[in-house]
């Protein structure tokens, strides 16, 4: 009999185009054989070409889903996404400071990749205080990293992103990971740091397109990885390989962004099984 699925938490907002947000984090879940357990943050209204509207949750919803399913089931991963105000960072750190034990991924998401903008000021306040200190990783952009970081500078390009990960990490999280997608590099770069430095750098080919759900899928990939008891060094490298060929496998339902193929692995084990019906 084969083992159960590990089980990973992520706390996240509803994107309906499927691309993004809890559906995004549900997908690579369940794609890299983690069950998920999903507690929503807020509703949006969009599509593949852009956001229209945002719903906040309340923040006694947010600890009402979670505690509920926590007190049913052990989980080996948490994953924190989109929150939409300080109320709800405040719910979500009270929630995980009860399971200091168990690893927490953070991805800081402060805008879509197309620009529709999803935190404040006090937001991104919010979860420096409150949440970097419970976080075993957390996943910015390069865009981000600066922003997050820009408590002390006014302006975003006076720190390299090296000064950037120490900033991040002064405020506790374990790792950083700068994601360099939107760095103007050839191929795309991405850097885990903790605060002896640099840890890993993997080098990426730049795929052509403009992806819908990546950075979730990341994220999401790596709690799966340790969820499935993988050291983050190497659940950093894992996500980001199976993240990589999601994107490459990407497809374009609609009218706006790609939107990454979470199962391209099962088109793989079809071909595999067409070009060798024996095995
Ligand atoms: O990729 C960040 C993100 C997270 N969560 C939701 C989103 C997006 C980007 O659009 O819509 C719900």
């Amino acid at each position: 009999m084969s083992l159960p699925p590990p089980i990973v938490l992520s706390f996240a907002a509803s994107d309906p185009s499927g691309g993004a947000g809890i559906q995004a984090d549900i997908l690579t879940l369940a794609g890299m054989r983690c069950h998920p357990l999903t507690v929503l943050t807020a509703i949006t209204v969009q599509d593949t070409t852009g956001v229209e509207d945002i719903f906040v949750m309340d923040a006694e919803w947010i600890v009402d889903q979670a505690r509920t399913v926590l007190q049913d089931m052990p989980v080996q991963a948490f994953k924190i996404g989109m929150l939409g105000s300080v109320e709800i960072i405040a719910a979500i750190a009270e929630v995980v400071s009860d399971y200091p034990e168990i690893p927490l991924v953070l991805d800081p998401v402060l805008a879509s990749g197309r620009g529709d903008v999803f935190a404040s000021e006090e937001v991104i306040a919010a979860m420096r205080e409150m949440l970097f200190p419970q976080a075993t990783i957390i996943t910015p952009n390069s865009i981000e990293a600066r922003r997050i970081a820009l408590e002390h500078e006014d302006d975003p390009e006076a720190l390299d992103l090296k000064q950037n990960a120490d900033q991040l990490l002064q405020w506790g999280c374990s790792y950083v990971l700068i994601k360099g997608a939107h760095e103007n590099t050839p191929q795309v770069v991405n850097v885990l740091y903790d605060t002896s430095g640099i840890i890993r750098s993997d080098t990426w080919p730049r795929l052509p397109g403009s992806f819908h759900g990546s950075g979730c899928t990341l994220s999401s990939a790596i709690a799966a990885s340790l969820a499935h008891g993988m050291s983050v060094t190497d659940s950093v490298y894992e996500a980001q390989e199976f993240t990589w060929h999601t994107l490459k496998a990407g497809f374009r339902p609609g009218m706006g962004q790609y939107i990454p193929d979470r199962f391209f692995w099962m088109e793989d084990e079809a071909s595999a099984e067409t070009d060798n019906p024996d095995s």
